[in-house]
């Protein structure tokens, strides 16, 4: 163990390690840790899987794994792709644990995911986009740095139409074939599950599609009835087919789980000046039914599609409309690995009792940070609070005018688009949630200690 590694797994709870038993990982060994996967998308709309409604998307094998497994359909990601991805490997909305605030860089002592599973055990890979060292090699704040025992893939997003590849710390190619990156990142992924189908691993596969320059190989290029963005997300789909297939003829399907979800909402009409600037084909994900798109604070832009698969550990044919977010993977994998928890606050909450049947709820009933680098809204239950703008430096929300133009009020349920605002008719409703959003901003500052 290196010096980092050592300093950061001193800093795990022992109120976290008494708690930390779980039947994931007892003692008497009758049942081996779970094999964790996570699958993340990037710029993936919530209507673009097949599961999720669209009619032009084909695919199959994300569709079958969310019918053998379970189908969360208020899953919330972070609303661009560092801050998102940030908050998956931390458990944290990002102004804890970001050096720059918002989530494009990640201190190098915020305790990822893979730190927390590798000192439970498990063997560790990244693969695909990082995006969380400000697109450079900031020492400290590499995948190798973060827990991950190995890495294949780019610093960053692909912007200009060209990835630098790297393995570990070591420069690869640089290629310019956009084409080609969800099956070469399929192929790592497969050859990690090979070396280490003994166990237990965690893979966390970071797509480079969906986010522009988007492109799709020779084999689904037109195929799709969905524009080319179409064809790329069929051949994420075909893709996952594969991982899962491996899984199968190595005998681990039973104990492994797989996440697969997107990092954000999908580019909609702000990409066509994207594609004027960058010289990329059109991306056109779909929020499905939801307002909004990638970047924005509106459902569009954060809830986005998750599916849960593993035939041994999860029970099939089910899906819950409770709030759960990637925030909450870090938890939940810790229990289900029996691992233990940073020892400063966290945001994500475990929903390991959801994911194995234990429960029929989520247990995740407020969500407080929908952020765009300032708190924008906050969600309990059925209802969101947009509150973005509305108290003045130095006022608390709570103090906030109710006719104040910037709060707005929706109810999820019976209005998922967003569409009617209804913030003079549920004024009890207003107040408990003005207090959640002082709780937010008071409560939701950088962690201590962390640099
Ligand atoms: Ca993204």
């Amino acid at each position: 163990m290196n010096r980092r590694a050592f300093c950061k797994s001193v800093g795990l709870s022992a109120a976290a390690a008494l708690a930390g038993k779980s039947w994931g990982a007892s003692a008497g060994g009758d049942r081996k840790k779970p094999n964790l996967v996570v699958v993340f998308t990037d710029d993936q709309g919530y209507g673009d899987l097949g599961c999720f409604g669209s009619k032009t998307i084909r695919t199959p094998r994300i569709d079958a794994l969310a019918k053998e497994g379970l189908r969360l359909t208020s899953f919330y990601a972070q609303p661009v792709c560092g801050p998102s991805r940030s908050a998956l490997l931390t458990g944290c909305y990002p102004p804890r644990v970001a050096a720059d605030g918002r989530g494009w860089q990640l201190k190098g002592k915020a305790v990822t995911i893979a730190e927390v599973l590798k000192d439970a055990g498990y063997t560790t890979a990244c693969i695909g986009k990082w995006d969380v060292s400000g697109r450079r090699n900031r020492p400290g704040m590499m995948p190798n740095d973060q827990g991950f025992d190995y890495y294949f893939g780019t610093w960053g997003a692909n912007d200009g139409g060209r990835v630098r590849l790297t393995r570990n710390r070591e420069p690869l190619e640089n290629p310019n074939d956009m084409a080609s990156l969800t099956g070469r990142y399929t192929d790592e992924a497969i050859q990690f599950i090979r070396k280490h189908k003994d166990g237990p691993f965690f893979l966390y596969v970071a797509h480079t599609m969906a986010h522009v320059v988007i492109d799709a190989s020779k084999q689904f290029k037109g195929k799709s009835k969905g524009d080319l963005y179409g064809d790329v997300i069929e051949e994420i789909d075909w893709n996952v087919g594969r991982i899962v297939d491996e899984l199968k003829q190595l005998g681990l399907a039973k104990n492994t789980i797989v996440v697969f979800t997107s990092d954000n909402g999908p580019w909609c009409q702000r990409e066509a000046h994207y594609r004027k600037t960058h010289g990329g084909h059109l991306a056109t994900g779909s929020p499905g039914p939801l307002r909004g798109h990638k970047g924005s604070n509106w459902e569009g832009g954060v809830r986005v599609p998750c599916v849960v698969w593993g035939p041994g550990h999860i029970p099939g044919g089910r899906e819950n409309s409770g709030m759960a977010a990637t925030i909450d993977l870090l938890p939940t994998f810790a229990k289900l690995a029996g691992g233990h928890l940073p020892k400063y606050d966290i945001d994500g909450i475990d929903q390991s009792a959801l994911l194995t049947g234990a429960a029929t709820k989520s247990a995740r009933q407020k969500h407080f940070y929908y952020h765009n680098g300032k708190l924008g809204a906050v969600r309990q239950g059925q209802w969101k609070l947009f509150v973005g703008g509305a108290a003045k430096k130095g006022q608390s929300f709570s103090d906030v005018p109710f006719d104040s133009a910037p709060l707005q009020l929706y109810d999820l349920e019976s209005d998922i688009g967003e569409k009617k605002n209804v913030v003079s008719e549920h004024p009890e409703t207003v107040r408990a949630l003005l207090k959640l959003a002082d709780w937010a901003a008071e409560n939701i500052r950088p962690v201590e200690g962390l640099g």
